[in-house]
Protein backbone atom coordinates (compact mmCIF):
# COMPACT_ATOMS: atom_id res chain seq x y z
CA UNK A 1 0.00 0.00 0.00
CA UNK A 2 1.14 3.68 -0.60
CA UNK A 3 2.37 5.29 1.98
CA UNK A 4 4.15 8.35 2.62
CA UNK A 5 7.35 9.05 4.44
CA UNK A 6 9.81 11.89 5.35
CA UNK A 7 13.48 11.28 4.61
CA UNK A 8 15.51 13.00 6.89
CA UNK A 9 19.26 13.85 7.00
CA UNK A 10 20.73 10.74 8.57
CA UNK A 11 23.81 10.73 11.55
CA UNK A 12 26.27 13.05 9.45
CA UNK A 13 28.92 12.86 12.37
CA UNK A 14 29.83 15.51 14.16
CA UNK A 15 28.84 18.00 11.57
CA UNK A 16 26.07 20.23 11.36
CA UNK A 17 24.46 23.30 9.52
CA UNK A 18 25.92 20.97 6.69
CA UNK A 19 25.94 22.91 2.65
CA UNK A 20 23.77 21.07 0.42
CA UNK A 21 25.23 21.25 -2.88
CA UNK A 22 23.24 19.08 -4.98
CA UNK A 23 19.61 18.05 -5.16
CA UNK A 24 19.54 15.17 -7.62
CA UNK A 25 15.84 14.15 -7.72
CA UNK A 26 12.42 16.79 -8.22
CA UNK A 27 8.61 15.92 -7.06
CA UNK A 28 7.51 13.32 -9.32
CA UNK A 29 10.58 11.48 -9.81
CA UNK A 30 10.66 7.32 -9.54
CA UNK A 31 13.50 6.46 -7.16
CA UNK A 32 15.22 3.30 -6.16
CA UNK A 33 16.48 2.11 -2.97
CA UNK A 34 20.12 3.51 -2.71
CA UNK A 35 19.58 6.41 -5.44
CA UNK A 36 21.28 9.23 -4.34
CA UNK A 37 18.68 12.11 -3.09
CA UNK A 38 21.22 15.22 -2.30
CA UNK A 39 24.92 16.20 -1.95
CA UNK A 40 26.13 17.21 0.83
CA UNK A 41 29.47 19.43 1.69
CA UNK A 42 31.73 20.07 4.45
CA UNK A 43 34.70 22.06 4.19
CA UNK A 44 36.23 18.03 4.36
CA UNK A 45 34.24 16.05 2.18
CA UNK A 46 30.94 15.55 0.06
CA UNK A 47 29.00 13.07 0.59
CA UNK A 48 25.74 11.81 -1.02
CA UNK A 49 22.87 10.87 0.94
CA UNK A 50 20.82 7.66 -0.70
CA UNK A 51 17.45 6.98 -0.61
CA UNK A 52 16.04 4.29 1.91
CA UNK A 53 13.11 3.16 0.37
CA UNK A 54 11.77 2.47 -3.21
CA UNK A 55 9.10 5.44 -4.30
CA UNK A 56 8.32 8.65 -5.89
CA UNK A 57 8.86 11.64 -4.71
CA UNK A 58 6.24 13.80 -3.35
CA UNK A 59 7.96 16.64 -2.68
CA UNK A 60 11.43 18.54 -1.67
CA UNK A 61 11.89 20.18 2.08
CA UNK A 62 14.95 21.69 0.89
CA UNK A 63 17.18 23.65 -2.22
CA UNK A 64 20.39 24.00 -3.20
CA UNK A 65 22.14 26.25 -0.75
CA UNK A 66 20.47 25.36 2.55
CA UNK A 67 21.76 24.27 5.56
CA UNK A 68 21.18 21.19 6.93
CA UNK A 69 22.12 19.22 10.14
CA UNK A 70 21.04 15.34 11.20
CA UNK A 71 17.32 14.83 11.22
CA UNK A 72 16.25 17.71 9.37
CA UNK A 73 13.44 16.42 6.33
CA UNK A 74 14.95 16.02 2.95
CA UNK A 75 11.75 15.28 1.22
CA UNK A 76 8.38 13.17 1.23
CA UNK A 77 8.12 10.22 0.08
CA UNK A 78 5.48 7.86 -1.16
CA UNK A 79 6.50 4.76 -0.72
CA UNK A 80 5.59 2.05 -3.58
CA UNK A 81 7.09 -1.22 -2.05
CA UNK A 82 7.96 -0.88 1.82
CA UNK A 83 9.64 -3.60 3.72
CA UNK A 84 9.85 -3.48 7.44
CA UNK A 85 12.73 -4.89 7.62
CA UNK A 86 14.57 -2.85 5.36
CA UNK A 87 13.89 0.64 7.06
CA UNK A 88 16.66 2.15 7.94
CA UNK A 89 17.19 3.43 11.54
CA UNK A 90 17.15 7.52 10.16
CA UNK A 91 19.74 8.02 13.26
CA UNK A 92 22.94 5.40 13.98
CA UNK A 93 25.26 5.09 16.20
CA UNK A 94 27.85 7.48 15.58
CA UNK A 95 30.79 5.32 15.42
CA UNK A 96 33.52 5.03 17.98
CA UNK A 97 36.55 5.63 15.30
CA UNK A 98 34.97 9.21 15.04
CA UNK A 99 36.91 10.74 17.94
CA UNK A 100 40.03 8.45 17.71
CA UNK A 101 41.00 9.58 13.66
CA UNK A 102 44.87 10.18 13.74
CA UNK A 103 46.88 10.51 11.42
CA UNK A 104 50.53 9.52 11.57
CA UNK A 105 54.06 10.82 10.73
CA UNK A 106 57.19 9.75 10.80
CA UNK A 107 60.25 12.10 11.34
CA UNK A 108 63.73 11.63 10.47
CA UNK A 109 65.87 14.77 10.72
CA UNK A 110 67.66 16.11 7.86
CA UNK A 111 71.06 18.22 7.59
CA UNK A 112 70.05 22.06 7.29
CA UNK A 113 72.40 23.46 4.64
CA UNK A 114 71.40 27.07 5.17
CA UNK A 115 69.82 27.43 8.50
CA UNK A 116 70.87 28.48 11.73
CA UNK A 117 67.56 28.80 12.50
CA UNK A 118 65.45 25.83 13.61
CA UNK A 119 66.46 22.51 11.83
CA UNK A 120 64.63 21.23 9.05
CA UNK A 121 63.47 17.64 9.38
CA UNK A 122 61.95 15.40 6.66
CA UNK A 123 58.90 13.70 7.85
CA UNK A 124 57.09 11.02 6.48
CA UNK A 125 53.09 11.13 6.41
CA UNK A 126 51.39 8.12 6.74
CA UNK A 127 47.57 7.94 6.14
CA UNK A 128 45.84 7.78 9.02
CA UNK A 129 43.16 5.25 10.71
CA UNK A 130 40.05 5.84 8.32
CA UNK A 131 38.25 2.92 9.97
CA UNK A 132 37.17 -0.27 8.64
CA UNK A 133 38.89 0.18 5.24
CA UNK A 134 41.84 -1.37 3.73
CA UNK A 135 43.41 -0.85 -0.01
CA UNK A 136 41.16 2.45 -0.50
CA UNK A 137 41.63 3.50 -4.19
CA UNK A 138 44.09 6.58 -4.50
CA UNK A 139 41.96 9.14 -6.51
CA UNK A 140 43.83 12.39 -6.66
CA UNK A 141 47.00 13.22 -5.57
CA UNK A 142 46.32 17.31 -4.54
CA UNK A 143 49.81 18.68 -4.12
CA UNK A 144 53.39 18.75 -6.49
CA UNK A 145 57.08 17.90 -5.48
CA UNK A 146 58.08 21.59 -4.29
CA UNK A 147 54.38 22.72 -3.22
CA UNK A 148 54.15 24.93 0.03
CA UNK A 149 51.65 23.13 2.34
CA UNK A 150 50.09 24.46 5.42
CA UNK A 151 48.59 22.13 7.91
CA UNK A 152 45.08 20.84 7.22
CA UNK A 153 45.65 21.35 3.40
CA UNK A 154 44.46 18.31 1.66
CA UNK A 155 47.45 16.13 0.38
CA UNK A 156 45.87 13.82 -1.56
CA UNK A 157 41.42 12.11 -2.15
CA UNK A 158 40.97 8.37 -1.08
CA UNK A 159 37.72 6.66 -2.37
CA UNK A 160 36.40 3.62 -1.07
CA UNK A 161 32.83 2.27 -2.71
CA UNK A 162 30.91 4.75 0.12
CA UNK A 163 32.43 7.75 0.26
CA UNK A 164 35.38 10.00 -0.92
CA UNK A 165 37.58 11.57 1.39
CA UNK A 166 40.60 13.85 1.65
CA UNK A 167 44.15 13.70 4.10
CA UNK A 168 45.02 16.77 5.73
CA UNK A 169 48.87 17.57 6.31
CA UNK A 170 48.94 16.93 9.62
CA UNK A 171 51.84 19.94 9.86
CA UNK A 172 52.99 22.58 7.59
CA UNK A 173 55.97 22.33 5.28
CA UNK A 174 57.26 21.28 1.76
CA UNK A 175 56.73 18.21 -0.23
CA UNK A 176 59.64 16.52 -0.41
CA UNK A 177 58.67 13.28 -2.22
CA UNK A 178 55.37 11.56 -3.00
CA UNK A 179 55.37 8.39 -2.21
CA UNK A 180 51.59 7.26 -4.06
CA UNK A 181 50.55 7.52 -7.38
CA UNK A 182 46.64 8.17 -8.33
CA UNK A 183 45.27 4.34 -8.94
CA UNK A 184 47.12 2.69 -5.91
CA UNK A 185 45.50 1.16 -3.27
CA UNK A 186 46.81 2.07 0.43
CA UNK A 187 45.57 0.90 3.88
CA UNK A 188 46.48 2.88 7.47
CA UNK A 189 50.17 3.38 8.42
CA UNK A 190 51.52 3.44 4.74
CA UNK A 191 53.06 6.46 3.43
CA UNK A 192 52.10 8.91 1.57
CA UNK A 193 54.32 11.72 0.96
CA UNK A 194 57.30 13.65 2.47
CA UNK A 195 57.38 16.61 3.49
CA UNK A 196 60.13 19.05 4.64
CA UNK A 197 59.41 20.55 7.91
CA UNK A 198 60.67 23.07 10.16
CA UNK A 199 57.05 23.21 12.20
CA UNK A 200 57.94 21.81 15.72
CA UNK A 201 57.35 17.97 16.67
CA UNK A 202 57.08 16.35 19.21
CA UNK A 203 60.34 15.38 20.58
CA UNK A 204 59.46 13.16 22.47
CA UNK A 205 57.17 10.95 20.29
CA UNK A 206 58.09 7.72 19.08
CA UNK A 207 59.07 7.85 15.30
CA UNK A 208 55.84 7.00 13.94
CA UNK A 209 54.52 9.38 16.39
CA UNK A 210 49.69 10.04 16.33
CA UNK A 211 48.76 13.36 15.84
CA UNK A 212 45.06 13.80 15.59
CA UNK A 213 43.74 14.91 12.22
CA UNK A 214 40.44 16.00 10.67
CA UNK A 215 39.85 13.70 8.67
CA UNK A 216 36.49 13.84 7.77
CA UNK A 217 34.21 12.23 10.94
CA UNK A 218 31.33 11.02 7.95
CA UNK A 219 33.85 8.72 6.60
CA UNK A 220 34.45 6.82 9.49
CA UNK A 221 30.72 6.39 9.78
CA UNK A 222 30.33 5.00 6.51
CA UNK A 223 33.44 2.88 6.91
CA UNK A 224 32.15 1.00 10.21
CA UNK A 225 28.44 1.13 9.54
CA UNK A 226 27.42 0.75 5.73
CA UNK A 227 23.60 0.22 5.46
CA UNK A 228 21.07 2.03 4.08
CA UNK A 229 21.32 5.04 6.38
CA UNK A 230 25.22 5.28 5.94
CA UNK A 231 26.40 8.57 3.18
CA UNK A 232 27.12 6.91 -0.18
CA UNK A 233 27.91 7.75 -3.31
CA UNK A 234 25.44 6.55 -5.87
CA UNK A 235 25.94 3.14 -7.34
CA UNK A 236 27.02 3.60 -11.14
CA UNK A 237 23.20 4.15 -12.46
CA UNK A 238 21.41 6.00 -15.19
CA UNK A 239 20.72 8.29 -12.45
CA UNK A 240 23.87 9.85 -12.07
CA UNK A 241 24.07 10.86 -15.41
CA UNK A 242 23.83 14.31 -14.97
CA UNK A 243 25.66 14.65 -12.07
CA UNK A 244 29.38 15.88 -11.17
CA UNK A 245 31.11 13.95 -9.45
CA UNK A 246 34.39 15.75 -7.87
CA UNK A 247 36.01 15.85 -4.15
CA UNK A 248 35.78 19.05 -2.04
CA UNK A 249 39.24 19.99 -2.94
CA UNK A 250 38.16 20.42 -6.63
CA UNK A 251 34.72 21.67 -6.02
CA UNK A 252 36.34 24.50 -3.88
CA UNK A 253 38.82 25.33 -6.56
CA UNK A 254 36.20 25.52 -9.22
CA UNK A 255 34.07 27.60 -6.88
CA UNK A 256 36.76 30.07 -6.07
CA UNK A 257 37.73 30.29 -9.92
CA UNK A 258 34.16 30.39 -10.76
CA UNK A 259 34.14 27.40 -13.26
CA UNK A 260 30.69 25.42 -13.80
CA UNK A 261 31.56 21.57 -12.77
CA UNK A 262 29.52 20.81 -15.38
CA UNK A 263 31.38 22.24 -18.11
CA UNK A 264 34.70 19.76 -17.51
CA UNK A 265 34.92 16.15 -18.63
CA UNK A 266 36.70 14.40 -15.26
CA UNK A 267 39.43 12.06 -16.52
CA UNK A 268 39.52 10.37 -12.54
CA UNK A 269 37.82 7.42 -12.30
CA UNK A 270 34.52 7.35 -12.93
CA UNK A 271 34.54 10.01 -14.71
CA UNK A 272 35.52 12.02 -11.68
CA UNK A 273 36.66 15.52 -12.12
CA UNK A 274 40.00 15.66 -10.66
CA UNK A 275 41.52 19.39 -9.85
CA UNK A 276 43.88 18.80 -12.33
CA UNK A 277 41.13 18.64 -14.70
CA UNK A 278 40.35 22.35 -13.60
CA UNK A 279 43.96 23.64 -14.37
CA UNK A 280 43.48 21.99 -17.58
CA UNK A 281 40.09 23.61 -18.27
CA UNK A 282 41.74 27.31 -17.51
CA UNK A 283 44.63 26.69 -19.23
CA UNK A 284 42.58 25.98 -22.50
CA UNK A 285 40.45 28.65 -21.83
CA UNK A 286 43.64 30.95 -21.16
CA UNK A 287 45.10 29.56 -24.89
CA UNK A 288 41.38 30.00 -26.48
CA UNK A 289 39.67 32.56 -24.93
CA UNK A 290 36.69 31.84 -28.08
CA UNK A 291 36.01 28.38 -26.39
CA UNK A 292 35.90 30.01 -22.82
CA UNK A 293 33.54 30.48 -19.79
CA UNK A 294 31.70 33.59 -20.32
CA UNK A 295 34.83 34.56 -22.81
CA UNK A 296 32.76 37.49 -24.05
CA UNK A 297 33.26 38.72 -20.54
CA UNK A 298 29.60 40.47 -20.64
CA UNK A 299 28.75 41.89 -17.36
CA UNK A 300 25.37 40.41 -17.41
CA UNK A 301 22.35 41.75 -15.49
CA UNK A 302 20.89 39.37 -12.55
CA UNK A 303 17.89 38.01 -13.92
CA UNK A 304 15.24 39.82 -12.09
CA UNK A 305 13.85 38.13 -9.07
CA UNK A 306 10.21 38.83 -8.85
CA UNK A 307 7.23 37.53 -6.60
CA UNK A 308 4.64 37.13 -8.71
CA UNK A 309 2.18 35.88 -6.53
CA UNK A 310 1.59 39.45 -5.92
CA UNK A 311 0.03 39.80 -9.39
CA UNK A 312 -2.33 36.82 -8.87
CA UNK A 313 -2.10 32.69 -8.53
CA UNK A 314 0.81 30.63 -9.55
CA UNK A 315 2.31 27.45 -9.54
CA UNK A 316 6.05 27.03 -9.34
CA UNK A 317 7.48 22.90 -10.86
CA UNK A 318 11.07 22.70 -11.24
CA UNK A 319 12.05 22.05 -14.83
CA UNK A 320 12.89 18.24 -15.54
CA UNK A 321 16.46 17.31 -14.85
CA UNK A 322 17.10 16.64 -18.95
CA UNK A 323 16.03 20.67 -19.39
CA UNK A 324 18.28 21.74 -16.84
CA UNK A 325 20.87 20.02 -18.62
CA UNK A 326 20.24 20.25 -22.12
CA UNK A 327 19.36 24.10 -21.30
CA UNK A 328 23.08 24.78 -20.10
CA UNK A 329 24.64 23.12 -23.03
CA UNK A 330 22.20 25.43 -25.16
CA UNK A 331 23.10 28.69 -23.58
CA UNK A 332 26.65 27.75 -23.71
CA UNK A 333 26.08 26.99 -27.02
CA UNK A 334 23.98 30.06 -28.25
CA UNK A 335 26.38 32.46 -26.23
CA UNK A 336 29.80 30.67 -27.52
CA UNK A 337 29.47 30.08 -31.00
CA UNK A 338 28.86 32.95 -33.56
CA UNK A 339 26.06 31.88 -35.11
CA UNK A 340 24.26 32.98 -38.49
CA UNK A 341 20.99 30.96 -39.73
CA UNK A 342 20.47 31.18 -43.57
CA UNK A 343 17.02 30.41 -44.82
CA UNK A 344 16.13 28.27 -47.96
CA UNK A 345 12.55 26.29 -49.64
CA UNK A 346 12.80 23.48 -51.40
CA UNK A 347 10.19 22.40 -53.81
CA UNK A 348 9.53 18.64 -52.41
CA UNK A 349 6.38 17.94 -55.43
CA UNK A 350 7.60 15.13 -56.85
CA UNK A 351 9.42 13.81 -53.37
CA UNK A 352 5.83 13.87 -51.61
CA UNK A 353 4.26 12.59 -54.67
CA UNK A 354 7.02 9.38 -54.59
CA UNK A 355 6.52 9.38 -50.67
CA UNK A 356 3.02 8.95 -50.75
CA UNK A 357 3.34 6.10 -54.11
CA UNK A 358 5.48 4.08 -51.67
CA UNK A 359 3.74 5.06 -48.16
CA UNK A 360 1.25 2.08 -47.79
CA UNK A 361 4.03 -0.66 -49.00
CA UNK A 362 6.72 0.50 -46.57
CA UNK A 363 3.97 0.32 -43.80
CA UNK A 364 3.31 -3.03 -45.19
CA UNK A 365 6.74 -3.89 -43.89
CA UNK A 366 6.17 -2.18 -40.91
CA UNK A 367 8.27 1.16 -41.48
CA UNK A 368 6.50 4.70 -41.46
CA UNK A 369 8.01 6.28 -44.15
CA UNK A 370 8.10 10.27 -43.28
CA UNK A 371 10.07 12.89 -45.34
CA UNK A 372 12.22 13.13 -42.56
CA UNK A 373 13.72 9.81 -44.40
CA UNK A 374 14.60 11.54 -47.51
CA UNK A 375 15.47 15.36 -45.71
CA UNK A 376 18.80 12.80 -44.03
CA UNK A 377 19.48 10.97 -47.22
CA UNK A 378 19.88 14.28 -49.15
CA UNK A 379 21.48 15.84 -46.02
CA UNK A 380 24.43 13.50 -46.30
CA UNK A 381 24.30 14.09 -50.52
CA UNK A 382 25.16 17.41 -49.22
CA UNK A 383 27.80 17.05 -46.58
CA UNK A 384 29.85 14.83 -49.08
CA UNK A 385 29.88 17.75 -52.01
CA UNK A 386 30.68 19.98 -48.65
CA UNK A 387 32.79 18.45 -45.89
CA UNK A 388 33.59 21.50 -43.73
CA UNK A 389 29.85 21.36 -42.57
CA UNK A 390 30.83 17.51 -41.55
CA UNK A 391 33.21 18.94 -39.03
CA UNK A 392 33.91 19.84 -35.87
CA UNK A 393 36.47 22.86 -34.68
CA UNK A 394 39.85 21.48 -31.70
CA UNK A 395 38.70 23.35 -28.75
CA UNK A 396 42.16 25.73 -29.81
CA UNK A 397 39.96 26.73 -32.67
CA UNK A 398 42.84 26.46 -35.26
CA UNK A 399 41.75 23.61 -36.91
CA UNK A 400 38.85 21.71 -38.49
CA UNK A 401 38.66 18.24 -38.32
CA UNK A 402 36.57 16.82 -41.04
CA UNK A 403 34.38 13.33 -40.78
CA UNK A 404 34.88 11.20 -42.96
CA UNK A 405 31.74 9.21 -41.44
CA UNK A 406 28.45 10.23 -41.76
CA UNK A 407 26.36 10.60 -38.52
CA UNK A 408 23.70 12.85 -37.75
CA UNK A 409 21.96 13.94 -34.97
CA UNK A 410 18.13 13.88 -35.06
CA UNK A 411 16.57 16.64 -32.54
CA UNK A 412 13.49 14.17 -30.77
CA UNK A 413 10.41 15.93 -28.68
CA UNK A 414 10.13 13.78 -25.16
CA UNK A 415 7.90 14.14 -22.67
CA UNK A 416 10.97 15.58 -20.67
CA UNK A 417 12.64 17.31 -23.27
CA UNK A 418 14.73 17.46 -26.02
CA UNK A 419 17.57 14.82 -26.90
CA UNK A 420 19.58 14.37 -29.95
CA UNK A 421 19.84 11.03 -30.81
CA UNK A 422 22.39 10.00 -33.79
CA UNK A 423 21.56 8.17 -36.70
CA UNK A 424 25.04 6.22 -37.85
CA UNK A 425 26.57 5.87 -41.36
CA UNK A 426 23.48 7.58 -43.12
CA UNK A 427 25.43 7.36 -46.64
CA UNK A 428 25.00 3.56 -46.16
CA UNK A 429 21.31 3.07 -45.31
CA UNK A 430 18.63 3.16 -47.94
CA UNK A 431 15.29 5.61 -47.42
CA UNK A 432 13.74 2.61 -45.85
CA UNK A 433 16.72 1.90 -43.53
CA UNK A 434 16.82 4.88 -42.46
CA UNK A 435 13.12 5.59 -42.07
CA UNK A 436 13.32 2.38 -39.81
CA UNK A 437 15.95 3.40 -37.81
CA UNK A 438 14.74 6.60 -37.11
CA UNK A 439 11.23 5.03 -35.55
CA UNK A 440 13.49 2.81 -33.70
CA UNK A 441 15.75 5.52 -32.27
CA UNK A 442 13.30 8.35 -31.38
CA UNK A 443 10.67 5.85 -30.01
CA UNK A 444 13.49 5.00 -27.83
CA UNK A 445 14.46 8.61 -26.73
CA UNK A 446 10.48 8.66 -26.29
CA UNK A 447 10.71 6.06 -24.09
CA UNK A 448 13.57 7.40 -22.23
CA UNK A 449 15.74 4.87 -22.92
CA UNK A 450 18.61 5.96 -24.56
CA UNK A 451 22.03 5.02 -23.69
CA UNK A 452 25.15 8.04 -23.93
CA UNK A 453 26.58 6.16 -26.46
CA UNK A 454 23.07 6.81 -28.72
CA UNK A 455 23.47 10.60 -28.49
CA UNK A 456 27.12 10.72 -29.73
CA UNK A 457 29.21 11.00 -32.36
CA UNK A 458 27.41 13.25 -34.92
CA UNK A 459 28.62 15.08 -37.50
CA UNK A 460 25.86 17.59 -38.48
CA UNK A 461 22.40 17.99 -36.82
CA UNK A 462 18.57 17.98 -37.93
CA UNK A 463 15.61 19.35 -36.13
CA UNK A 464 12.12 18.86 -37.60
CA UNK A 465 9.51 20.86 -37.28
CA UNK A 466 7.75 20.50 -39.52
CA UNK A 467 5.52 17.51 -38.44
CA UNK A 468 3.93 20.22 -36.50
CA UNK A 469 4.19 23.62 -38.19
CA UNK A 470 5.97 26.85 -38.43
CA UNK A 471 7.13 28.81 -41.12
CA UNK A 472 11.33 28.81 -40.33
CA UNK A 473 13.09 28.72 -37.33
CA UNK A 474 16.67 29.25 -36.00
CA UNK A 475 17.81 26.26 -34.75
CA UNK A 476 20.84 26.21 -31.83
CA UNK A 477 24.06 24.73 -33.49
CA UNK A 478 24.61 21.21 -31.13
CA UNK A 479 28.09 21.39 -30.66
CA UNK A 480 30.87 20.34 -31.31
CA UNK A 481 29.09 20.08 -35.03
CA UNK A 482 29.26 23.38 -36.87
CA UNK A 483 25.93 23.14 -38.37
CA UNK A 484 22.64 22.43 -37.91
CA UNK A 485 19.44 21.73 -40.42
CA UNK A 486 16.06 23.20 -39.16
CA UNK A 487 13.22 21.52 -41.34
CA UNK A 488 9.62 23.87 -41.14
CA UNK A 489 6.06 22.35 -42.62
CA UNK A 490 5.64 22.10 -46.09
CA UNK A 491 2.99 23.45 -48.10
CA UNK A 492 1.28 23.96 -51.52
CA UNK A 493 1.43 27.25 -53.04
CA UNK A 494 1.54 29.01 -56.44
CA UNK A 495 4.75 28.81 -57.98
CA UNK A 496 6.13 30.37 -61.49
CA UNK A 497 7.37 27.64 -63.66
CA UNK A 498 8.09 28.10 -67.10
CA UNK A 499 5.75 31.44 -66.48
CA UNK A 500 2.87 29.15 -65.55
CA UNK A 501 1.46 29.67 -62.45
CA UNK A 502 1.69 26.11 -60.65
CA UNK A 503 1.07 24.14 -57.30
CA UNK A 504 3.80 23.54 -55.87
CA UNK A 505 4.83 22.22 -52.13
CA UNK A 506 7.42 24.36 -51.08
CA UNK A 507 9.65 22.95 -47.89
CA UNK A 508 10.85 26.17 -45.86
CA UNK A 509 14.39 25.16 -43.84
CA UNK A 510 16.89 27.11 -42.44
CA UNK A 511 20.89 26.44 -41.87
CA UNK A 512 22.20 27.50 -38.49
CA UNK A 513 26.25 27.83 -39.03
CA UNK A 514 29.09 28.47 -37.03
CA UNK A 515 30.28 31.75 -38.86
CA UNK A 516 33.67 30.73 -37.21
CA UNK A 517 34.12 27.80 -39.95
CA UNK A 518 31.64 28.62 -42.57
CA UNK A 519 30.97 31.79 -44.78
CA UNK A 520 27.94 33.36 -45.40
CA UNK A 521 28.07 32.34 -49.15
CA UNK A 522 29.20 28.67 -49.07
CA UNK A 523 26.26 28.46 -46.44
CA UNK A 524 24.15 30.03 -49.32
CA UNK A 525 25.35 27.19 -51.69
CA UNK A 526 24.76 24.11 -49.59
CA UNK A 527 21.26 25.69 -49.19
CA UNK A 528 20.43 25.58 -52.28
CA UNK A 529 22.63 22.55 -53.64
CA UNK A 530 20.28 20.58 -50.23
CA UNK A 531 17.11 22.29 -52.54
CA UNK A 532 18.11 20.63 -55.45
CA UNK A 533 18.45 17.61 -53.97
CA UNK A 534 15.22 17.56 -52.75
CA UNK A 535 13.44 18.76 -55.77
CA UNK A 536 14.93 16.16 -57.58
CA UNK A 537 15.78 13.03 -55.09
CA UNK A 538 17.69 11.42 -58.17
CA UNK A 539 19.95 13.86 -57.73
CA UNK A 540 21.20 11.96 -54.93
CA UNK A 541 22.72 9.35 -56.61
CA UNK A 542 24.81 11.39 -58.31
N1 LIG B 1 6.16 19.33 -43.77
C1 LIG B 1 4.93 18.87 -43.78
N2 LIG B 1 4.56 17.72 -43.17
C2 LIG B 1 5.53 17.04 -42.53
C3 LIG B 1 6.85 17.48 -42.48
C4 LIG B 1 7.16 18.68 -43.15
N3 LIG B 1 8.37 19.18 -43.14
N4 LIG B 1 7.57 16.61 -41.75
C5 LIG B 1 6.74 15.66 -41.35
N5 LIG B 1 5.49 15.91 -41.80
C6 LIG B 1 4.31 15.12 -41.59
C7 LIG B 1 4.64 13.68 -41.78
O1 LIG B 1 4.55 13.33 -43.14
C8 LIG B 1 3.57 13.01 -40.95
O2 LIG B 1 2.37 13.00 -41.67
P1 LIG B 1 1.81 11.66 -42.35
O3 LIG B 1 1.65 10.69 -41.23
O4 LIG B 1 0.55 12.10 -42.98
O5 LIG B 1 2.83 11.21 -43.32
C9 LIG B 1 3.39 13.96 -39.82
O6 LIG B 1 3.92 15.20 -40.24
C10 LIG B 1 4.04 13.58 -38.50
O7 LIG B 1 5.39 13.26 -38.70
P2 LIG B 1 6.23 12.78 -37.42
O8 LIG B 1 6.54 13.93 -36.58
O9 LIG B 1 5.54 11.62 -36.80
O10 LIG B 1 7.52 12.19 -38.04
P3 LIG B 1 8.79 12.94 -38.53
O11 LIG B 1 9.60 11.88 -39.16
O12 LIG B 1 8.47 14.10 -39.35
O13 LIG B 1 9.52 13.47 -37.23
C11 LIG B 1 10.66 13.47 -35.17
C12 LIG B 1 10.11 12.62 -36.32
C13 LIG B 1 11.36 12.53 -34.20
C14 LIG B 1 11.63 14.48 -35.69
C15 LIG B 1 9.49 14.20 -34.51
O14 LIG B 1 8.61 13.27 -33.96
C16 LIG B 1 9.90 15.18 -33.45
O15 LIG B 1 10.21 14.84 -32.31
N6 LIG B 1 9.90 16.47 -33.83
C17 LIG B 1 10.21 17.56 -32.92
C18 LIG B 1 11.69 17.92 -33.00
C19 LIG B 1 11.92 19.19 -32.27
O16 LIG B 1 11.36 19.46 -31.24
N7 LIG B 1 12.79 20.03 -32.86
C20 LIG B 1 12.99 21.36 -32.36
C21 LIG B 1 14.30 21.45 -31.70
S1 LIG B 1 14.78 23.06 -31.47
O17 LIG B 1 16.04 23.16 -32.44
Amino acid sequence: MAKSITVSVPDIGDFSSVDVIEVFVSPGDKVSKEDSLIALETDKATMEVPCPYQGEVKSLSLKVGDKVSIGDAILTLTVIEEKEDDAPSAKKEASDNHSKNQQSHQASPVPNENSDNDAQTIETIQLPDIGDFKAVDVIEILVQVGDNVNKEDPLIALETDKATMEVPAPIAGKVEKILIKAGDKISQGDAIISLLTSEAKNENAPASSTKKSNISEQVIEAASTPDQSTLTPPPNKNLTSTKVHAGPATRRLARELGIELELIKGQGSKGRILTSDIKQFVKAQLQNPSSGQNSLNINFLPMPEIDFSQFGEIEVKPLSRLKQKSGANLHRNWVQIPHVTQFDEADITELELFRQKNKVRSSDQGIKLTPLAFFLKAAVSTLQQFPEFNASLTPDGKNLIYKKYYHIGVAVETPQGLVVPVLRDVDKKGILQIAKALDTLSAKAREGKLSAGDMQGSGFTLSSLGGIGGTGFTPIINAPDVAIMGISKAKVVPQFIDETIMPRRMLPFSLSYDHRVIDGAQAARFTAFYAKQLQDIRNMLL
